[in-house]
């Protein structure tokens, strides 16, 4: 592999334990690799060149487990973290495998399921705090229904909110420096889920008590399982400075939730959405959630997750080539972008509606006939998403 793909720590890749560590169990078939040791993945990350690790409360700590095992299970973690300079950026709950969750957890219907769902965020939150992790992704896996009667959904809404701003009451009562990133997804496990795309989840956040605490944790295949333009949606969340959090990961198209490695699927929109992360100068994790296929052993398992961080890397440098490419910047004036830029009406309603060069005397049809040189533009960067360039 070429020296300059190789990752470091300085490009802030992080990985859930979830991810090296699935077994390959779907819904028609058995697990196909065995339990990864959670301190394995730890020095195998590292070893990759990795930053970061996050996981579910139940990936490191079987669920149901005495408190004494799981202290035992967080203190050899800690040991693995720090012996391998590893940064446990992101913590989030398992809501969604025992099947007192089949319904939910915040907005199940039974409320006894509501009530220990939160006590098990909220004991989860400590852990974050204690690891020192300063995002908190909730992704509602089972806050959803299959039929319309099955749930109420302005009322599970209340409930949502009722949730989120414990949480958030929880961590300002306890001085925690921990924010909350909403995870959304249209459907998978449950037929609908609610919060399904990154728009719903802004719309949503506004209505909490404390909105300040709280972003989006948008994943490449979630929106794209919506058909909608991931870049798009992250560069709404940035606009709005909701961009908390981010799962990186690869879709070919509307399907169950392929958790590709990064790269691989929409390759186009992989492209657009490295251009935007580093143009925008986010400085947050670049976390992968994918699944390495249930095809592969241990070794793919690992290539799986040195593709994705390799993907990322070859397609940063194609992003910022492409912008500094003099041909290029020209395109971009030819469609006008510096155009965009500009205020509509800087000089005020006022002015506007004075300005007959605006409206009455303005020339519809010159304008009509204008080319938006928009291929020449997007032809340039395939050229240099493709290394023709
Ligand atoms: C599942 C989600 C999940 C969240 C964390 O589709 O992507 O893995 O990222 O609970
Ligand atoms: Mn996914
Ligand atoms: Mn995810």
């Amino acid at each position: 592999m070429t020296e300059r793909y190789t990752p470091t720590p300085e490009d802030k890749f992080s990985f859930g334990l979830w991810t090296v560590g699935w077994q390959g169990r779907d819904p028609f078939g058995d697990a196909t690799r065995p339990a990864l040791d959670p301190v394995e993945s730890v020095k195998r990350l590292a070893e990759l060149g990795a930053w970061g690790v996050t996981f579910h409360d139940d990936d490191l700590i079987p669920f149901g487990s005495s408190d004494a095992d799981r202290e035992a299970h967080i203190k050899r973690f800690r040991q693995a973290t720090d012996e391998n300079n590893i940064t446990v950026e992101m913590v989030t709950t398992n809501l969604f495998t025992h099947p007192v969750f089949k319904d939910g957890g915040f907005t199940a219907n039974d409320r006894d399921v509501r009530r220990y769902a939160l006590r098990k965020v909220l004991r989860n939150v400590d852990l974050a705090a204690e690891l020192g992790a300063k995002t908190f992704v909730a992704w509602g896996g089972r806050e959803g229904a299959e039929s319309g009667g099955a749930k109420d959904v302005r009322v599970a809404l209340d409930r949502m909110k009722e949730a989120f701003d414990l949480l958030g009451e929880y961590v300002v009562e306890q001085g925690y420096d921990i924010k909350f990133a909403i995870e959304p997804k249209p459907n998978e496990p449950r037929g609908d889920i609610l919060l399904p795309t990154v728009g719903h989840a802004l719309a949503f956040i506004e209505r909490l008590e404390r909105p300040e605490l709280y972003g989006v944790n948008p994943e490449v295949g979630h929106e794209q399982m919506a058909g909608l333009n991931f870049p798009h949606g992250i560069a709404q969340a940035l606009w709005a400075g909701k961009l908390y959090h981010i799962d990186l990961n690869g879709q070919n198209g509307i399907k169950y939730d392929q958790d590709l490695r990064f790269g691989a699927g929409d390759l186009r929109s992989a492209f657009w959405l490295v251009d935007l992360l580093e143009s925008s100068g986010w400085e947050g994790a670049r976390h992968f959630d994918f699944k390495p296929p249930r095809t592969e052993d241990f070794d793919g398992v690992w290539a799986s997750a040195a593709g994705g961080m390799r993907n990322y890397l070859i397609l940063k440098e194609r992003a910022l080539a492409f912008r500094a490419d003099p041909q290029v910047q020209e395109a971009l004036r030819a469609a006008r972008l510096d155009q965009l830029a500009q205020p509509t009406a800087a000089d005020g309603l006022a002015s506007l509606l004075a300005d007959t060069t605006a409206f009455e005397e303005f020339d519809v049809d010159a304008a009509a006939e204008r080319g938006m040189a928009f291929e020449q533009l997007d032809q340039l960067a395939m050229d240099h998403l493709l290394g023709a360039r």
